[in-house]
């Protein structure tokens, strides 16, 4: 092995690319510059027990070792190539995919990798301060473990900008570490990735919601037509289950520590005790759940028709779930606001692709849901978690100009003024939140307001060193 692939573990050739190479020579240490500045506040020179991938064989990409964060190794990893794979869906199904790509399609592309790409660095700088308010050495890790992997996500995106759009592939890749997550002047492109991450609530809800928005979009793009880029997203998606378990378990362990709670108080109430109580959290989860549903994009959108049609990007499971793969006939009912009333019309397939990708994801939220009202039904409390209704607090697509209650009434602006503070978390929350943030970093130990995890990382115990703190 090359000293160069041993430095840059990767399966796409690169010690015979002179001229990927010397793009990823220049921004590299860029990136190094960035993950020291807008990285892990005051935990870069800790010793943590990080996964990094190696290889894309099975057991090659789980590794695991004490490392330092600016140490660990970001790869490039691309699932394998499947000889005489064709394009899937759109116009062009049937075709060879494309290895290279196709000069019409040039800058759709370009745009979905760069959307992709940005929110991989905006999740870093969301979660920056976390570390110091850890509720434990393991969760300590795993949020380190799921900032160094959005890192390589990052890469991952910027191999193909670097290999397969030249000049102004290597300004995008620039201008990606230049952005920064909710800066007025140089905002991170989606919504969710400017919203504040301030504590360990907001970011096991936001690996819940946000990383399973990542989740379906991945998906989409794994189906591409353009094969580089179907299977960069293919190896991240093996990733982004291990940050889909943090977020759903982090809020089960908080719902579940919230019942013991509730027990042991006279008056059934977590706060007293020092938790966070269920009304809370339902809010956190509408105010997360509805910034996350507007990742999606409109519910009607040509973009999304356009890029379906280009085989670029396709549904959630696109080859094993349907049939029909050209999606020229069919409609899809779907609500609009028209006047003061909701309306039913219908809208091309082809046009509804961010819905049904949207409808894909709620069902998978819900299933999440549904688990931690188990928790709450075996400890015998009358309480049910809910997820708004898709139309409530949205600022993108069909719904964003008007006001909705959680049930999806439409209701006046004033009205939903009146009533926000029910519905979504106050500044009088946070304020709360943020002050039981107490860090426990004792390994075995485990802040008052979380349940510990059943098991550890890697066959560790919990009780184990996750983190050695420098
Ligand atoms: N915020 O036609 P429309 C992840 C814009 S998460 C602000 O309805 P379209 C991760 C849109 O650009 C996965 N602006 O939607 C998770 C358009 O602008 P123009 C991220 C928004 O084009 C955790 C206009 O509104 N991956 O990986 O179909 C940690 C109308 O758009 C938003 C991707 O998103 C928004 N929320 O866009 C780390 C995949 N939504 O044309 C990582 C790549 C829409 O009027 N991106 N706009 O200027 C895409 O597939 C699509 O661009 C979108 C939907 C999903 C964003
Ligand atoms: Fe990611
Ligand atoms: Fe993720």
């Amino acid at each position: 092995m090359s000293e160069l692939d041993e430095k840059i573990p990767n399966n796409v050739g690169l010690s015979t690319d002179k001229r990927l190479q010397r793009a990823l020579e220049k921004w590299q240490p860029n990136y190094i510059n960035w993950w020291k500045e807008m990285g892990p506040l005051g935990h870069q020179a800790d010793n943590v027990y990080l996964r990094t991938a190696i290889s894309v064989e099975s057991g090659g990409w789980a590794n695991f070792d004490h490392v330092k964060m600016p140490d660990y190794r970001w790869g490039i990893f691309l699932e394998p190539k499947t000889e005489g794979k064709t394009i899937g869906f759109g116009d062009e199904l049937g075709k060879p995919v494309w290895d290279e790509v196709p000069g019409e399609h040039r800058n759709a592309l370009r745009r979905l990798i760069v959307t992709q790409g940005d929110t991989e660095p905006a999740s870093v700088e969301q979660q920056r301060r976390l570390g110091d308010t850890a509720p434990s050495m393991y969760d300590m890790r795993n949020l380190f473990q799921v900032n160094v992997e959005e890192g390589r996500h990052l890469w991952a995106m910027v191999y193909l900008l670097h290999r397969y759009f030249g000049r102004d592939g290597r300004e995008e890749a620039e201008d990606l570490l230049n952005r920064r997550s909710g800066d007025d002047d140089k905002p991170r492109i989606l919504g969710a990735f400017n919203e504040p991450t301030n504590h360990w609530l907001s970011f096991f809800l936001f690996a819940m919601f946000t990383d399973r928005d990542g989740k379906y979009q991945l998906a989409a793009l794994a189906e591409s037509g353009f094969d580089p880029l179907a299977r960069t997203c293919s190896f991240m998606l093996t990733e982004e289950a291990h940050h889909l378990f943090v977020g759903e378990t982090g809020v089960g362990r908080i719902v579940q520590r919230t019942c013991e709670l509730m027990k042991k108080d006279p008056n059934d109430d977590a706060r007293a005790q020092g938790g966070i109580d269920l009304p809370t959290l339902q809010k956190y989860i509408n105010q997360w759940y509805s910034v996350c549903l507007d990742l999606f994009g409109g519910e009607s959108s040509s973009n999304a028709a356009d890029a379906f049609a280009a085989g670029l990007k396709g549904r959630y499971k696109e080859q094993s779930r349907f049939e029909d793969h050209v999606c020229l006939e069919g409609v899809k009912d779907m609500t609009f606001v028209e006047g003061n009333k909701l309306v039913t019309k219908e809208v091309a397939v082809r046009t509804a692709m961010n819905e049904y990708l949207r409808e894909d994801y709620i069902v998978d939220c819900q299933r999440a849901v549904d688990r931690w009202n188990k928790t709450i039904e075996s400890a015998g409390i009358n309480f049910t978690l809910k997820l708004p209704s898709s139309r409530f607090h949205r600022s993108i697509g069909n719904y964003a100009e008007h006001s909705f209650d959680p049930e999806g009434n439409l209701i006046s602006a004033a009205e939903f003024e009146a009533k926000k503070g029910e519905w979504l978390s106050t500044p009088e929350d946070e304020i709360y939140v943020t002050s039981i943030m107490k860090p426990c970093l004792e390994p075995g130990k485990i802040a008052n307001w979380i349940a510990p995890p059943r098991r550890g990382i890697n066959g560790q115990p919990f009780e184990y060193e996750y983190v050695k703190l420098a």
